[in-house]
């Protein structure tokens, strides 16, 4: 298929089309990668990116998938197609899912107004670069006008996903206030917003607690991201509370972004990382692929671990030998 072709059917919805689109952005191989960026050059022309880009991260388990149907139900119920990508950090890590059938959102899944699709992240290489910035362009070229990208809380993956979306949603579960210090400062900082999730029946008031804990902890931060005060709410994804309340709070949010064109000068800034951070995985792809850099890497390492050669001296010589070529 030609990238017109893809275009086509990615514009148009097609169901199986897009599904071979965002397998396209996502091969390695080079004749892939060709079609893949005529693609999107094609669809970032024309395409609709007026969509709302939703990050959604959190612990293991706080809630993420559910709140994300709850929410994502609601969207559809008003008229909204909703996206779902979700990121899975853990295949950077061990090389294997711990997401797994996890990402269920069943009555998204089974709606023909969603879309629920697994994201890979980071690659062979084990370098950061992934293609959901790219999966997230289909899914606007493709009509959905709401795209929301869920990550478990490890690694790289919050601020990844933090510089791909429009506001970006914490998840922390009732009692998290216990231990506010082991919950990462720098994603309490990029936070729009903080949800304590499952505050219903016995966990209803600790959940309340814990709002009031992390609105106390933020007032101290004074951590506002270009002047917004991020908000502290509570929800219920199983009782349906709270979720009308967080997606007003993502509406404001968006107001008080386009006012100002401070979304057109943050998703600026975006398309400027995400060039350095593809130069950045071009480069290592190019470097680590090299079939004489890696012998070269594996005699140095040797002579590392020998104690011949500093780390520090290995690696100069890695590299000088390289641009030398
Ligand atoms: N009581 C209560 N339980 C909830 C609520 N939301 C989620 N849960 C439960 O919490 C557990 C984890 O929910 P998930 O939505 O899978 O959590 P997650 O954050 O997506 O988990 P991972 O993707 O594995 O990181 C499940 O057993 C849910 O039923 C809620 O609002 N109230
Ligand atoms: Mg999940």
């Amino acid at each position: 298929m030609t990238a017109a072709e893809y275009a086509a059917g990615v514009r148009g919805a097609d169901r199986t089309i897009l599904g071979r689109a965002f397998t396209l952005v996502e091969s390695r191989k080079p004749a892939d990668r060709a079609v893949a960026e005529e693609l999107l050059q094609l669809l970032s022309r024309d395409s609709n990116h007026n969509a709302v880009r939703l990050g959604v991260t959190g612990a293991p388990g706080v809630g993420k998938s559910t709140f994300i149907e709850a929410l994502g139900k609601r969207l559809i119920a008003q008229g909204h197609r909703v996206a779902v990508l979700a990121v899975d950090p853990s295949s950077e890590i061990s090389g294997g899912s711990i997401l797994g059938d996890k990402t269920r959102m069943p009555e998204l899944s089974r709606s023909a107004q969603a879309l629920v699709r697994p994201s890979p992240s980071g690659g062979a290489l084990g370098g950061v670069h992934n293609r959901t910035r790219e999966a997230i362009l289909l899914c606007e070229a493709a009509g959905f006008d709401i795209v929301i990208v869920e990550t478990v809380g490890v690694g790289q993956s919050e601020t990844q996903v933090a510089s791909m979306t429009d506001c970006f949603l914490v998840l922390i579960g009732p009692g998290a206030g216990d231990h506010l210090q082991g919950i990462k400062r720098g994603v309490i900082e990029l936070a729009d917003a903080l949800v304590v999730t499952k505050a219903d029946g016995d966990s209803a008031s600790l959940a309340e607690n814990t709002r009031q804990e992390f609105a106390h902890a933020l007032e101290l931060l004074h951590a506002d991201r270009d002047g917004w005060q991020p908000r502290v709410l509570t929800c219920s994804s199983l009782e349906d509370q709270g979720i009308a309340e967080t997606w007003a709070t993502v509406a404001e949010h968006r107001e008080f972004l386009l006012s100002n064109n401070r979304l057109a000068e943050r998703r600026r800034q975006q398309r400027l990382r995400w060039f350095h951070e593809v130069v950045d995985a071009l480069l290592r792809e190019r470097f680590l692929t090299d079939p004489t850099t890696a012998a070269r890497l594996e005699s140095l390492a040797a002579q590392v671990l020998r104690g011949e050669l500093t780390p520090s001296a290995a690696a100069q010589a890695a590299l000088s030998a390289t641009s030398q070529a």
